[in-house]
């Protein structure tokens, strides 16, 4: 059976989450926290969760793990059958990694664990933010998912980053990212009511408070 290694509190183990249940696999939940040292770079050469662990070894970044999950079980497919339309999907999930998780991530210490602000990665950040909400506008049609009818993997993996990405915003910035888009509100509004991302939202809503608590 499938091992999904991680924890509750990270964004893009929920991702993994929710598309893992999507696709109605069975699969066993590992609690493991992320360290850059050994052995845990044997599992995750960067030092990061989520993580898989099946047959065949040991996969980590989402959207690889996604890609194998969704080859895994093409009968419910995340994915366009139309290639070009499936390279769209990969255009736009890598937009959104390169110009919205990558510029977040180097704030989350400020944001979420009481570190100090670094004004210069903040100023580098929301310039590039700005492009990656802008090119989001560009490449969605929201009817009614990102892409058009059905829901695929660039919605879960958008949902979630914008997940984290929302309160950074709006701590660092006092900027509320979900306004910078025509159609996100409504869109982020229909996916929290997917009955697999309530469940895993639910479970994160909890790790946090509990983590929060303990901090
Ligand atoms: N590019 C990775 C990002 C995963 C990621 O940022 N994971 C965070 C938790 S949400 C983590 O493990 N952070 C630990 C660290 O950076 O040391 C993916 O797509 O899976």
């Amino acid at each position: 059976m499938i091992k999904l290694y991680g924890f509750k509190i990270s964004n893009f183990y929920s991702m993994v989450k929710v598309f893992l249940l999507e696709k109605g696999f069975e699969f066993e939940e590992v609690y493991i926290e992320p360290t850059y040292s050994e052995p845990f770079l044997e599992l995750s050469p960067v030092g990061k969760v989520p993580f898989i662990e099946v047959e065949e070894g040991y996969l980590s970044e989402s959207t690889a793990i996604m890609g194998f999950l969704e080859s895994c079980i093409p009968d419910l497919p995340m994915t366009d059958q139309d290639s070009f339309r499936r390279a769209q999907m990969a255009q736009l999930i890598k937009v959104v990694e390169l110009y919205i998780a990558v510029e977040y991530s180097r704030l989350l210490g400020y944001v979420f664990f009481g570190q100090s602000l670094n004004q210069a990665v903040a100023d580098n950040a929301k310039p590039n933010m700005v492009k990656g909400l802008s090119a989001v506008q560009r490449l969605s049609n929201f009817s009614p998912y990102l892409l058009g009818e059905e829901v695929t993997m660039a919605d879960f993996f958008t949902y979630y980053v914008l997940k984290t990405a929302i309160p950074v915003a709006q701590k660092v910035w006092d900027w509320d990212i979900v306004a910078e888009v025509e159609g996100l509100a409504d869109w982020m509004q229909l996916m929290s009511q997917r009955p697999m991302v309530k469940q895993v939202d639910n479970e994160h809503r909890a790790a946090i408070a509990a983590f929060m608590e303990n901090v």
